[in-house]
């Protein structure tokens, strides 16, 4: 019912693979340049190092590659850099893949999406509405941010184009009893799966934190499983900012799966790495891109060569 990723497909033309190529064309152009040499040394592997931090793949991470290299190096000076880096970039990011394994008696599998204001939580919840359809699964939206009128209409406008109902009440509600409403419809009409949609104010006030809080102690009243999945949308192009964001939901309402946005249009595609680095939680699934299919599940391998294969 929840197949996991689909495997790398770079042999049609049109594929999304393809699409996540070119949604990476920033990050990847500022790599291209240190595959030509023909073997490691120091200069290539200062120029690395550089690119690397570039990308805002992080210190940590960027020390973890560069050390390795040195010691493969030193051993075979005439390595292949390119794959040196690939397979330490799996290593870091594998383990970010586990399998996604959703209840599938228990209905309906809520999915609670939080991150900061902008994002993309709300055009993430219209695109994983599309993806969950098409997986053969029915699907209600939950229109939990109701701290902007605005925030309700473009949910509702996602909940359209998908043709899956939207529970929504005013502006200025109380998201934990929107939310809660949608849990009682979505149960009394066997949907698979709720998608709930969360306010993004300043995640330095506390005051986001706790209504978080209370939207999953209210959410638990209902179904004591409930949410199921807690799933923190970040925007790649905050780079190492992210991280931040990170530990205060997760310290918050204990995230346990994360969506990275904007990887279209943005150098800093490295951030990915860190992310997987320092947070040790699954990435779920990322976007490339404002339209409905412009959202992919996380794959590694499929990352990595979409990130340093050349054009
Ligand atoms: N380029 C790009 N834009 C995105 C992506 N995801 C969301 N956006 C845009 O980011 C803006 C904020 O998105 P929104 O869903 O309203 O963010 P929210 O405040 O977290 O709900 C909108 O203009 C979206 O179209 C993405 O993967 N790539
Ligand atoms: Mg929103």
């Amino acid at each position: 019912m929840f197949p996991n990723p689909t495997p790398l497909t770079d042999s049609n033309p049109d594929s999304l693979f393809k699409r996540l190529k070119a949604g990476l064309a920033r990050t990847r152009a500022g790599l291209a340049a240190l595959w030509s040499s023909s073997s490691v040394d120091n200069t290539s592997i200062d120029a690395l190092e550089t690119a690397l931090l570039r990308a805002d793949v992080g210190i940590e991470v960027t020390a973890l590659i560069v050390e390795q290299l040195r010691q493969t190096a030193k051993q075979q000076p005439q390595i292949d850099m390119r794959a040196c880096v690939t397979a330490q970039m799996l290593r870091i990011l594998t383990p970010s893949t586990p399998p996604l394994t959703l209840p599938t008696s228990d209905k309906p599998c809520s999915i609670l999406i939080v991150g900061v204001n902008g994002v993309g939580k709300t055009t993430t919840v219209g695109k994983l509405a599309k993806q969950f359809q098409t997986q053969g699964c029915s699907v209600m939206l939950a229109a939990g941010d109701t701290f902007r009128a605005a925030a309700v209409e473009q949910l509702q406008t996602w909940g359209e184009r998908n043709q899956v109902p939207v529970i929504a009440q005013t502006m200025g509600a109380d998201s934990a009893a929107v939310i809660y409403d949608a849990m009682q419809a979505a149960q009394a009409r066997c949907t698979d799966v709720l998608l709930a949609d969360t306010a993004g104010r300043l995640h330095t006030k506390s005051n986001l934190m706790e209504e978080l809080k209370k939207v999953k102690r209210t959410m638990a009243r209902q179904n004591p499983h409930a949410p199921h999945q807690v799933w923190l949308v970040l925007d790649a192009g905050t780079g190492q900012n992210a991280l931040q964001q990170a530990e205060q939901f997760h310290n918050a309402v204990g995230v346990n799966g994360v969506i990275i946005t904007k990887l279209d249009g943005t150098a800093k595609g490295g951030m990915v790495l860190a992310i997987a680095h320092k947070l040790q939680l699954p990435i779920r699934y990322i976007g490339t891109g404002e339209a409905i299919d412009d959202l992919r599940r996380f794959n590694a391998e499929e990352f990595v060569h979409a990130l340093l294969d050349p054009a």
